[in-house]
This record gives C-alpha cells, sequence and structure tokens, in this order.
C-alpha cells in the first residue's frame, strides 16, 4: 500500500523535472516546443548555420504562422535588414529545402512580394527588413543577423 505522503512526493518530484526540461539556456527565447536565440553578428549564410550549431542548434526553421510572427517580432525587435532563417536552394534551384531535416519548404510560406526571385543567384533564405521581415532569398555570401533554434527535446539531451 503506497502511502499519500510518498505519492505527494513523487508527484512533485515528478513537476520539479517537468519544469526543467520546459527550460531554455539564458539569453534564448522560449516558444512552444523551440528555444530560439538571435545572434547579432552581421555574418554570412553558412557562418551563421556553424554559430548556431556550437550550441547544437540550427539556423530557425518556421512551419507556422504563429512561429513566422513570433521570429519577425524578434527581428524587428533588434531591426536587422537581413535576418538569416535555415532555408536554402543552392542545391537545387527553386527547390526550397530546410537544412537541419532536408525537407521541402512547404506548410507556410511568407514571401516578400516578388520573392523568391533569385536575382543574381540568390540561394539563401532570410528575413527581409525592407518588406517588414517578410521572406527574401538573399546572395549567401551577404552579411545577416541570424536566428538559431533547438528544439526543447534536444536542449534537455545535452
Ligand atoms: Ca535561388
Ligand atoms: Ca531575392
Amino acid at each position: 500500500m503506497i502511502s499519500l505522503t510518498s505519492l505527494v512526493f513523487f508527484a512533485y518530484i515528478v513537476s520539479l523535472s517537468l519544469d526543467v526540461l520546459a527550460q531554455c539556456n539564458p539569453g534564448w527565447y522560449h516558444f512552444a516546443q523551440s528555444c530560439y536565440a538571435y545572434g547579432e553578428s552581421m555574418v554570412t549564410f553558412a557562418a551563421a548555420e556553424e554559430m548556431c550549431k556550437f550550441y547544437s542548434a540550427h539556423l530557425a526553421e518556421i512551419d507556422s504562422a504563429t512561429e513566422n510572427n513570433f521570429l519577425k517580432s524578434i527581428a524587428r525587435n533588434k531591426s536587422s535588414g537581413a535576418v538569416w532563417i535555415g532555408g536554402t536552394d543552392v542545391f537545387n534551384e527553386g527547390t526550397w529545402l530546410w537544412l537541419s531535416t532536408g525537407h521541402r519548404i512547404f506548410n507556410f510560406l511568407d514571401w516578400a512580394p516578388g520573392q523568391p526571385d533569385d536575382s543574381a543567384g540568390e540561394d539563401c533564405l532570410g528575413l527581409y527588413g525592407v518588406s517588414n521581415y517578410q521572406w527574401n532569398d538573399f546572395i549567401c555570401s551577404n552579411l545577416g543577423t541570424f536566428i538559431c533554434e533547438i528544439e526543447l527535446t534536444t536542449v534537455n539531451k545535452k
């Protein structure tokens, strides 16, 4: 027979563990099932992805309007002209893929008017300050700030 006290204690420990599971690292923003960080250095797309990887993260990948709005609000607060997120068509022009999964960018799109235009060979995805942070394809070697994403389940494996 399990006593009520030990049941209450067990429930308390479980709730403590769940609390720990919901934590993002200091300075990272929590939204839904992920943590996000804004990188304020102006770097190329590839350098931005490398910097995210230092934290076992990847450039942010947007699957919904709510996530998109959340990331746009971060970008707006920091007001950078170009903010890298994790999509590219560098491997097959016009086929946009997310970096971490290789999946088609399909569920949700927020291209700025007239984009993507592949102007002078633009293959890397970013939020575009000029278009109120709708999406634009940029030259991958351009410099931009960036947003990293790490799933909460991954944070807690570290
Ligand atoms: Ca392109
Ligand atoms: Ca473009």
